[in-house]
């Protein structure tokens, strides 16, 4: 398989579990094509024919799924998706120890996104706790990480998914004040989310996205 591979990335038409995929395409300057099923929301219920007559063909009936070759290969889970696109295009540090902060920091992403699903079945308080307790922490953890060679990126020399996943997950919040006040102390996050919107391919698709309800 080479990098002049064509690709699928299959998803709703949505941001949700695909966006940091597309990111990367964006990223690293590469054509895709971004197939979106339809979803509309009626009485509370989603509604989408499309991918409910499609969904028995996909691997583990769910999606993102990103085609390759027309096909040829399939791989489903976004997780694998991202670190795939992220390997083949340069975006996964520079060695396997940089592979592995990187993909370990991924992966406190997804406890932080359960912790705050959970927190807002809880009720009471417990989604302000959630904000001033676990993702403060988080975000303390990953600025005290951050920057040791000074290019502005999360780690190493150029940008790499954490930088986008970062960059996503500050915007997976509606409460941005909340998400803010977070990131009060944490000037090289900031800086990297800044970073990451002005990078000139991504700043071009976030001004062209589709509008989209999650
Ligand atoms: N762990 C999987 C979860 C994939 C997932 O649950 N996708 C949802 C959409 S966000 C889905 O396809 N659900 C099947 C359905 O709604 O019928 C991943 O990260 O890709």
């Amino acid at each position: 398989m080479s990098s002049s591979s064509n690709y699928k990335l299959i998803y709703f038409a949505g941001r949700g579990l695909a966006e940091t995929s597309r990111m990367l395409f964006k990223a690293a300057g590469q054509d895709f094509e971004d197939f979106r099923y339809p979803i509309t929301i009626k009485d509370g219920q989603y509604i989408r024919p499309e991918w409910d007559a499609d969904k028995p063909k996909y691997t583990y009936e769910k999606i993102p799924v990103l085609e390759i070759d027309g096909g040829k290969y399939t791989i489903a889970q976004s997780k694998a998706i991202e670190r795939f696109l992220a390997r083949r295009f340069n975006m996964f540090g520079s060695n396997d120890i940089e592979a592995a902060l990187i993909d370990a920091a991924g992966e406190q992403i997804l406890d932080i996104k359960q912790a705050y699903n959970k927190a807002k079945t809880t009720g009471g308080d417990a989604v302000k706790q959630f904000f001033e307790n676990d993702l403060t922490k988080t975000f303390a953890i990953f600025e005290k990480q951050a920057g040791k060679d000074k290019s502005g990126y999360w780690i190493g020399s150029r940008l790499s998914l954490f930088d986008i996943q970062l960059y996503n997950l500050i915007h997976f919040f509606d409460d941005q004040q909340s998400v803010q006040k977070a990131l009060e102390e944490c000037a090289a996050l900031k800086a990297i989310h800044d970073k990451v919107e002005q990078t000139p391919e991504i700043k071009k698709w976030l001004s062209e996205r589709p509008d989209s309800m999650f």
